[in-house]
C-alpha cells in the first residue's frame, strides 16, 4: 500500500474508535502498526481486544496491534473507573471476535521494530497519553531519525482543559489541561523535549481546534445514513450509544466531541485547520493542580511546536463523513449504488 507512512497510538475510547475507523478507509495514508497506550481511557487488556475486533471489522487483519503499560510514567491521574468500565466494553457494543492475537513483543517493542525495519519516514499519530512514545523515545532516541513528524491529539492552548467536564473530576482545582496530557504530563513532556532536541516536528491538536467538533445529530444521520459501509455503520452505532449511556441519565451529546476524528482528518487534510507556531511550556509535575498544562511561553524557555488553533466544522465533517465509506468494507449493495 502507498501512501503516508503512520503508526497510531491510541487509547481506545470512543473518539479513537471512530478515528481509526476513518484513517484505516483513508486511500492515501498506510497504518504500518496501531499500539494502545493503556495508562488513558482503555485497560491495556480490553483496549488492544477491542482493537483486533474493530480493525477486523472494517477488513484490516493486516495491521500488527499491541499495548503497552497502564501506569503512566509518573503520578496517578487516571480516568474515572465508570468510565474506564464502560470503554473496555465497548459502549455494549458487539463486534465480533477476531481469528487472531495481539502483537506479544509490547507497545514500545512493536514501535521499535516497526520503525527500525522501516525505510521511509514514519508519522505518529498519538490520540491518548503519551506513555509508550516517552518510552519508546527515552529507550531509542536515535529513533526520532525515523520520525517525519509527532502529531498528537492534546493540549489546550487558549482554551480551559477539559479534566473537570466529568463529575467525578468536578471538584479537582485543574482547569487547565487537557485529559491526555493530564494523565501522563511527565511523558508529553519527555516525547516533546526529545522531539524538539532531535529536530523532529512536533504538532499539538489541542481543544482549541477540538472544541469546533461537536457530536452532533447531522453526524449521526449522514453516518448512519452510509451505514451499508460497515465502518459508517459502526461509527454511527457509536455515535447513538454515547448519547444513551450517559453520567448523568440525559439523552444528548452536549460536551462530547470529535476530539481524535478531528485530529485524524487534520493530518490528512491540514487545510481543514488552521496551524500556528509557538513555544509552549508544559507543566510535567502530574501532582500539580496544572498538572498537563501546556501553555504558550516565551522563545527563551519555551518548546517550539506547531498548534492548531481552529478547526473549520463543516469541512472536517464532510472529509470524515465521505472517509468512513471504506471500500473494502462495502456490502453488495453499496458496490451497485454509486457511493
Ligand atoms: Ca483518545
Amino acid at each position: 500500500m502507498a501512501g503516508k507512512k503512520i503508526i497510531i497510538d491510541t487509547d481506545m475510547a470512543y473518539d479513537d474508535w471512530l478515528a481509526i475507523l476513518y484513517l484505516l478507509g483513508c486511500e492515501d495514508v498506510d497504518v504500518v502498526a496501531i499500539t494502545v497506550c493503556g495508562s488513558g481511557e482503555a485497560r491495556p487488556e480490553p483496549g488492544v481486544k477491542n482493537l483486533l475486533k474493530l480493525s477486523h471489522a472494517v477488513g484490516r487483519t493486516d495491521i500488527p496491534v499491541s499495548t503497552g503499560q497502564e501506569q503512566p510514567l509518573e503520578g496517578t491521574n487516571t480516568f474515572p473507573k465508570r468510565i474506564r468500565d464502560s470503554i473496555d466494553d465497548m459502549l455494549g457494543m458487539k463486534l465480533e471476535d477476531p481469528d487472531r492475537g495481539w502483537d506479544q513483543r509490547g507497545a514500545v517493542t512493536l514501535l521499535r521494530d516497526t520503525l527500525e525495519a522501516s525505510e521511509e519516514k514514519i508519522t505518529l499519530f498519538t490520540i491518548g497519553p503519551l506513555t509508550n512514545i516517552a518510552l519508546l523515545l527515552h529507550q531509542h532516541p536515535e529513533l526520532s531519525a525515523k520520525l517525519e513528524e509527532v502529531f498528537c491529539m492534546a493540549g489546550a492552548i487558549n482554551v480551559p482543559g477539559n479534566v473537570t467536564d466529568c463529575f467525578e473530576t468536578r471538584k479537582l482545582k485543574n482547569k487547565v489541561a487537557e485529559w491526555n496530557c493530564y494523565t501522563d504530563p511527565k511523558a508529553l513532556g519527555e516525547v516533546v523535549r526529545i522531539a524538539c532536541e532531535r529536530g523532529v516536528q512536533v504538532t499539538l491538536f489541542p481543544l482549541d481546534a477540538t472544541n469546533k467538533a461537536p457530536i452532533n445529530e447531522q453526524l449521526h444521520l449522514q453516518t448512519k445514513r452510509q451505514s451499508h459501509f460497515r465502518a459508517s455503520e459502526i461509527a454511527a452505532e457509536i455515535i447513538l450509544r454515547k448519547r444513551q449511556i450517559l453520567q448523568d441519565g440525559s439523552s444528548s451529546w452536549e460536551g462530547r466531541y470529535m476530539w481524535d476524528p478531528a485530529a485524524a482528518v487534520a493530518l490528512i487534510h491540514p487545510e481543514v485547520a488552521t496551524f500556528e507556531t509557538i513555544h509552549v511550556e508544559i507543566d510535567t509535575d502530574p501532582d500539580s493542580d496544572s498538572a498537563g498544562q501546556t501553555q504558550r511561553a516565551d522563545s527563551e524557555t519555551g518548546l517550539h511546536v506547531r498548534f492548531a488553533s481552529d478547526l473549520d466544522k463543516e469541512t472536517f465533517e464532510s472529509c470524515f463523513i465521505k472517509g468512513i465509506r471504506h471500500p473494502q468494507s462495502a456490502t453488495s449493495a453499496a458496490e451497485h449504488d454509486g457511493t
